[in-house]
């Protein structure tokens, strides 16, 4: 559909006033942003229709990526992008005297997600339409997305993020797709003409009512779905609800994402949140199924089911309950056609972050479900008991003291279980998952992380994306691979000094937010250096803040040397509950303070601390990056994802050996990275040797003494606690993520970034290096790998070639 710019004035003034009774001219941003929505989502329409009708129709093999966490970022500009309107509509609101920047920002940005999981399911999402598979998401439709951040004194505040509160233009209620999940009572087996069938008493039941989103594909007339459910009371069922504990219960249950994404205590209501998305989504899934009027036991050549991460791995017994107690299928049937169709990524090798839950909490809340697992385990150990022997086999049961272990089910039920880089993966087959890789050596795979160029290039960085078109032309916007071409321009001043110029303004245009906000004076001529990601002790934001600590020491010691500015930005949120990430935010904040406010640093030194992290804030600081921090301890990042958007942008990367950037140095070169610190095969032996003291690396260095004395000497103000905390944590308790050993390396590699720095055409050289090489860390080519090796679904665009 091609668009012209008068016909879309005229369409929008006239979708302005039907909405509004408004003239353009009197309506308020959010008013002009909600009618563009309204007037795109119509636009998007046809496509929409017409997708869904043409997969019935052929009965195409589907796919259903369940997700606890999406992580859209806001949908305007990229939906206009994907549409191929999005010149055309920026000139026609321009034409009226409106100003579209501010239009745009009067989106709300769904924070529907913690971090790298969700983002990463909406890289798929946007990816799976754009490659033209067919293909769906399926999530909760929580009322309050991830807190918003404040900091008072340098402390996190966590704000509720009422991101609905004006509505959300996107979505389509679908009431008519409702279904119920029942939760609670007791169920017993009871025989019905020759079949035992479950009987329910006492049970809850609850109103999933989803609310579809257009996530369309980048110029090809393809329209997926985003199918987010949201909790009700069912108008049948008023009378089990008159209580306002009842209500309550069920406002509660899509109420708000559980804001950690690193530690999992059996919580009552995440479960029940669990259980409600894999019922609904499975319930869904089975009635379109049978629309197709096919036998239930070729389910699987239909249907793909990934679970993303342990979270959503009750779908495996609910499939099962379905297919057993309401359709009528064997044990046998149900159980092969479930390992056909599921699929699970694991996102993390962290204990506490896998997902483990009391067996009494399941029986309370999903009887018939625990039913199934038992079943489920029943079987898993009298058939691999002979095969493995005792040992192997009761490491790999899913219930094991008192608990039920959900990435052992996610492995037992599924076909495929892949790890999200090559490193990753390695470590899943070799220790973590270790007995499930003897038991099914097959099933295990590597698919590393993908970001979508369209977003993080193309619509992030507007100029970076006119200059690749002016070199190699527009075709790697359909085909990443291409971006190498720019690999011919490395050695073109010209080129190098367009770079340059790119990058400065984005570094302004960034400066002149953290002013407005925030009223820090940054020079944009200093080194930008980013470490954006939630505050984890692995992820190491200390190591950056000693680094920090360390540099201020130098200054102060000489102020008049000659040292190369640096701008250290910082966006991260902690969960609400985890403290020592809070007491490092503070600490950072404290350090901010303190080096910012000192007229001996000036210019030379300086850290900004966004507030409320998030994609929209990520869509301006990694433009404007020049140094990508990558610096976890080797073995922790599962892959990182930030990684690949910085490089894409053009950032230089200071980093392990951990999660993808193994693989973006196997891209660059080592030439092009700045790598330091342990191995994660060194990590592990240490593990194994009990060797390491973080106290004799403490005392037998001056320049740490020095460095970790301030946080406890008054030196970096009103960090009392935090401080003392901080300190024993590296020095009394042994340093469980090893930032002493590698905080001489990585001294020393800054100063290389600083070196490096001075002589601007080498720095940009490897920058162009980079984005060259960032091609194959698109999530076009990881959605392909999953499409063909995992769900063995074909593109509806056979002639995609990547
Ligand atoms: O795979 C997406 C993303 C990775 O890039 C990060 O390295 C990893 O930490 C993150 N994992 C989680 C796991 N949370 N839980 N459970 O968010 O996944």
């Amino acid at each position: 559909m091609t668009l012209q710019v008068e016909e879309f004035r005229k369409d929008y003034e006239r979708v302005v006033k039907g909405m509004y009774g408004l003239s353009v001219e009197e309506a308020s941003p959010f008013q002009l942003y909600n009618a563009l929505g309204a007037y795109v989502k119509s636009f998007a329409g046809e496509h929409w229709s017409r997708t869904k009708t043409e997969y019935e129709k052929k009965q195409v093999k589907q796919l259903y990526y369940f997700s606890m966490e999406f992580l859209p970022g806001r949908m305007l500009k990229s939906n206009l992008l994907n549409l191929g309107i999005l010149d055309v509509v920026r000139e026609g609101i321009e034409d009226i005297g409106l100003d579209f920047h501010s239009i745009v920002q009067a989106e709300e940005d769904p924070a529907l997600g913690n971090g790298g999981l969700g983002r990463l399911a909406s890289c798929f999402m946007d990816s799976i339409a754009s490659l033209g598979i067919p293909g769906s998401g399926s999530g909760i439709r929580y009322r309050y997305g991830l807190f918003q951040q404040r900091f008072i004194d340098g402390h996190q505040v966590e704000v509720p993020d009422n991101w609905l509160r004006n509505g959300n233009v996107w979505e389509v209620r679908k009431e008519n797709k409702a279904v119920n999940v029942r939760f609670g009572g007791q169920v017993y087996m009871a025989e019905q003409k020759g079949r035992l069938i479950p009987v329910y008493e006492n049970t809850r039941t609850i109103l999933a009512v989803p609310y579809d989103t257009a996530m369309i594909g980048y110029q090809n007339e393809l329209v997926n779905n985003l199918r987010l459910w949201s909790a009700e009371i069912p108008p049948e069922d008023y009378v089990h609800y008159s209580s306002i504990s009842a209500q309550q219960e069920v406002n509660q249950l899509t109420e708000v994402l559980y804001p950690d994404d690193s530690n999992y205590e059996g919580r009552i209501l995440r479960l029940r949140q669990e259980y409600f998305l894999c019922s609904a989504g499975i319930q869904s899934i089975v009635r379109y199924y049978k629309k197709l009027q096919l036998p239930l036991t070729m389910i699987a050549e239909k249907v793909a089911i990934h679970i993303n991460d342990t979270h959503p791995a009750l779908c495996i017994p609910e499939f099962i309950r379905i297919l057993i107690d309401e359709e009528q299928l064997t044990w046998e049937q149900a159980w092969e056609s479930c390992k056909k169709v599921m699929s699970y990524t694991n996102h993390t090798i962290m204990q506490e972050a896998m997902e483990k839950w009391p067996i009494e909490m399941l029986k309370a809340e999903v009887p018939r479900i625990y039913q199934i697992i038992e079943e489920i385990n029943r079987r898993h150990i009298e058939k691999k008991l002979p095969l493995y022997g005792e040992e192997l086999t009761y490491q790999t049961a899913i219930i094991r003291e008192g608990v039920v272990n959900m990435a052992h089910m996610a492995i037992i039920g599924s076909h495929s279980v892949n790890g999200v880089a090559q490193l990753h993966t390695t470590i899943l087959k070799n220790e973590v998952l270790k007995p499930f890789y003897e038991m099914y050596p097959t099933r295990f795979n590597n698919k590393t992380n993908g970001i979508t160029q369209r977003r993080w290039l193309q619509l992030a960085n507007e100029e970076l994306t006119q200059l690749i078109d002016e070199k190699i032309g527009t075709a790697w916007k359909k085909k990443p691979s291409e971006l190498t071409i720019l690999k011919g321009f490395v050695n073109e001043d010209e080129t190098l000094k367009q770079l340059e110029d790119v990058k400065l303004r984005n570094k302004k245009r960034f400066a002149r937010y953290v002013k407005e906000k925030m009223d820090i004076t940054i020079d944009p001529n200093a080194i930008f250096d980013v470490q954006i990601k939630r505050l984890h002790a692995y992820k190491r934001q200390l190591l950056n803040a000693l680094h920090i600590i360390s540099r201020y020491l130098e200054i102060k010691e000489n102020p008049n040397a000659a040292i190369q500015p640096r701008v250290f930005i910082f966006g991260a949120k902690a969960a609400p509950s985890y403290l020592y990430a809070k007491q490092i935010i503070k600490l950072i904040n404290a350090i901010a303070e303190l080096v910012n406010n000192d007229p001996d640093v000036g210019d030379k030194l300086k850290v900004v601390f966004v507030e409320n992290y998030g994609v929209t804030l990520a869509e301006l600081i990694i433009p404007a990056a020049d140094v990508s921090e990558q610096i976890s301890l080797a073995s922790k990042e599962a892959s990182g994802t930030s990684n690949m958007k910085l490089m894409a942008n053009g950032a230089l990367t200071v980093a392990t050996l951990d999660g993808a950037n193994v693989e973006i140095r196997n891209y660059v070169g080592e030439e092009n990275i700045f790598l330091f610190g342990l191995t994660s095969q060194e990590v592990y032996e240490y593990y194994e040797n009990g060797t390491y003291s973080s106290r004799q690396i403490f005392e037998s260095n001056p320049r740490l003494i020095k460095v970790l004395n301030t946080l406890i000497d008054g030196t970096i103000p009103d960090i009392q606690e935090e401080g003392r905390v901080i300190f024993d944590s590296l020095v009394q308790y042994n340093d469980e993520y090893f930032v002493l050993k590698d905080f001489e390396e990585y001294i020393s590699v800054q100063r290389e970034v600083d070196e490096l720095y001075q002589d601007k055409q080498a720095w940009y050289r490897k920058s162009l290096w980079n984005i060259a090489n960032s091609g194959p860390f698109s999530a076009d080519f990881t959605i392909m790998r999953y499409a063909d090796e995992i769900w063995k679904i074909d593109s509806q665009m056979p002639e995609i070639e990547l």
